[in-house]
């Protein structure tokens, strides 16, 4: 089990001046920053990170989405980071996501649902070496 996770807070957050309320959640519940960015995707950069999605009927949506505006990148390190970051943030769809979850308190739908987290420790090392170099990341 690895400790480290990755998320984007993505456009639809950034736009609506939630990243410093994401983030104070995301630091309250025990993550610990190693990695940190505000950038942002080019469609086609967009369509590499996505590409597990390619056949998915959203693909084109999401990564139109993705390219829209600036996001954060990040790692985070906590015991069972991934696991618990998955539960911290709650279901893709925030109408669905439980009370206190970052997607329920700022998600507006399943498309634009402002973070992104790993889903597996393979995804959470490749999606962090995407973004980040080693002289980016302690
Ligand atoms: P999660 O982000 O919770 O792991 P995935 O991996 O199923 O969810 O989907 C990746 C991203 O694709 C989601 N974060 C969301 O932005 C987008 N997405 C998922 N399902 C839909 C959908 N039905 N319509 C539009 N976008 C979607």
């Amino acid at each position: 089990m690895s400790n480290r996770t990755f998320t984007m807070i993505k456009p639809d957050a950034t736009s609506k001046g939630h990243t410093g309320a994401i983030l104070d959640q995301i630091i309250k519940a025990g993550f610990s920053i190693k990695a940190m960015k505000w950038t942002s995707l080019t469609n086609e950069k967009a369509g590499e990170f996505y590409a597990v999605h390619k056949e998915r009927p959203f693909y084109g949506e999401l990564v139109t989405f993705m390219s829209s505006g600036p996001i954060v990148a990040a790692i985070l390190e906590k015991e069972n980071a991934v696991a618990d970051f998955r539960k911290l943030i709650g279901a893709t769809n925030p109408a669905q996501a439980e009370e206190g979850t970052i997607r329920k308190n700022f998600a507006a739908s399943v498309g634009e649902n402002a973070v992104h987290g790993s889903d597996s420790d393979e995804n959470a090392a490749i999606e962090g070496n995407f973004f980040f170099s080693n002289l980016e990341r302690f």
